[in-house]
Order: C-alpha cells, then sequence, then structure tokens
C-alpha cells in the first residue's frame, strides 16, 4: 500500500475568497490585513481587485469607471464587466488557485449580480447564463460580505477621496441607489448562506478584521485542519 498521500491524492486546488460590500465598507482595507495574517501563518496567499487584477482588465476597469459606458445601458456593462473578469480568472485567480495559494478578491461575480442585475434591472436568467460562461467552477469557497449603512459608507469614501476630487461612475449615484444595493448584498447573503458571510462592517478596522479571521477559521482552516487529518488516518 502506498502510504504517501501526495503520491495518491490529486494537487490540491487553493482557496478562493471574495470581498462584497457597498462604496466606503472598507473591503480594500481588510484585503490587506487578512493576506497579511495568512501569510504570517505561512499560507502563500494574493489580493486582487476587480475590476482589474489583470493588465488586460485593468484596461477595462478605466473604461468602465469612466463612466462612458453608462450610457450603453445594464447589459452592455455587465458584459464588460464579465470581460474584464474573464482576462482576471485566465491570468491571475486560476493559476493561483492551480499552485495551491489563497485568492483574496476586492469583489468579484457578486458585484456583477448586485450592481448592473439589481441595480440595472436585468433579467436574472441573462445574469445567470453569462456567470456561469464567465466563472465556470471558479467559484468562491467563501465570500465575506461587508454590511455597512451606506450614509457611513459614502462619508468614508468621500473622506478618503478628499474635499473637491471627483467621483467615479457609482460613488455619483444618490444614497437610494447605496441603499438598495445594500439589500441586494444582504438578499445574496441569505440566498447562500453556505458560501457567504455577513460581517458587520461599522466597527473599527481591528474588530472587522477580526470578524473576518474568525469567519475563516471557523468556515475553512479547522475544516481545513479536520479533513487533512481524515486525510492521514485514513492514509
Ligand atoms: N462594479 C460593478 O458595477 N460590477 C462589477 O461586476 C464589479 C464592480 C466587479 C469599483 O470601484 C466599482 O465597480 C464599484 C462597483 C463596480 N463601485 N463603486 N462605487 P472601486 O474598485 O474603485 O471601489 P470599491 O470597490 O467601491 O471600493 P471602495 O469604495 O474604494 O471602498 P472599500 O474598498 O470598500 O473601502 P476602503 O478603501 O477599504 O475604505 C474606504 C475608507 O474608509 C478608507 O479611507 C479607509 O481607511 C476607511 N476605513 C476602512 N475601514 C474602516 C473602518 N472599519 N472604520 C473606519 N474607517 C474605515
Amino acid at each position: 500500500m502506498n502510504s504517501d498521500p501526495s503520491l495518491t491524492n490529486p494537487p490540491r486546488r487553493g482557496t478562493f475568497i471574495t470581498l462584497e460590500g457597498g462604496e466606503g465598507a472598507g473591503k480594500s482595507t481588510q484585503v490587506r490585513y487578512l493576506v497579511a495574517r495568512l501569510q504570517a501563518r505561512g499560507i502563500e496567499a494574493i489580493s486582487t481587485r476587480e475590476p482589474g487584477g489583470s493588465p488586460g482588465a485593468e484596461i477595462l476597469r478605466d473604461l468602465l469607471l469612466s463612466g462612458m459606458i453608462k450610457a450603453l445601458g445594464a447589459k452592455a456593462e455587465a458584459i464588460l464587466f464579465a470581460a474584464a473578469r474573464i482576462d482576471h480568472i485566465d491570468h491571475t485567480i486560476a493559476p493561483a488557485l492551480a499552485a495551491g495559494k489563497w485568492v483574496v478578491c476586492d469583489r468579484f461575480a457578486d458585484s456583477t449580480r448586485a450592481y448592473q442585475g439589481t441595480l440595472g434591472g436585468l433579467d436574472p436568467g441573462f445574469l445567470r447564463a453569462l456567470e456561469r460562461v464567465t466563472v465556470g467552477d471558479t467559484r468562491p469557497d467563501l465570500t465575506l460580505i461587508l454590511d455597512l449603512p451606506p450614509e457611513i459608507g459614502l462619508e468614508r469614501a468621500a473622506e478618503r477621496r478628499g474635499a473637491g476630487a471627483p467621483t467615479d461612475r457609482f460613488e455619483g449615484e444618490d444614497l437610494a441607489f447605496h441603499a438598495a444595493l445594500r439589500k441586494a448584498y444582504l438578499a445574496i447573503a441569505a440566498a447562500e448562506p453556505e458560501r457567504c458571510v455577513v460581517v458587520d462592517a461599522a466597527h473599527s478596522e481591528a474588530e472587522v478584521a477580526q470578524a473576518i479571521w474568525d469567519a475563516i477559521s471557523h468556515r475553512l482552516l479547522d475544516a481545513d485542519a479536520s479533513a487533512q487529518g481524515e486525510a492521514l488516518h485514513g492514509a
């Protein structure tokens, strides 16, 4: 009998984590905390973002956030976000996961569901089909939805931007838009509780980082440790 599990088991895919939420919820801040904490544990982890995250997708990011695409409508916008996502998956996410790394991504397909889907009023069947051909098997293992009253998020984003600086395509939308966005994310979390964890983002950066770490420990690291234990016992 072969006692070396590496010769009998296929290589392990890495772990894919996405952070989602409205404007100024603290996603980029928490991506940095999380990757640093994973690396401190000796886990190989990369951070990335959407739209963008690969050279081709970064070109589309500039176009999408410039506001020039808005006039084409939500359907065209969703297709362009999807095109950027395909490049991002092919060149950044999939290779890292194949190498066994953790990938921590600032926004992913739930942003298309919330912004272009719910707020853009797109047909759910169209969105599901687009997501299927775009994402394929590269689905997140865990999605952290940072939940925050939009008034606080917009205030944080305005402070970061600085007085007088222009808003981007989505920052310029009104409060009702951002309130509807919050509801859309909570609906996604309620529909997929096995994948999504809602994190109260109204606390300090350190408290939010701890809540995220607790969710990861509970959902991924503990489960991973017991799976490895079972594999070793079964070997
Ligand atoms: N979009 C879409 O429509 N469809 C899609 O499929 C995808 C995206 C993928 C990308 O914008 C836009 O594209 C986005 C959705 C749309 N629309 N908007 N708006 P982006 O990448 O430029 O920005 P963003 O993703 O919206 O992130 P953000 O607004 O820049 O915020 P954030 O990443 O969530 O927050 P942050 O940068 O970490 O923090 C904001 C400020 O708050 C900063 O000064 C921090 O120091 C501060 N902060 C962070 N955490 C805290 C706490 N806990 N307390 C107090 N202050 C804090």
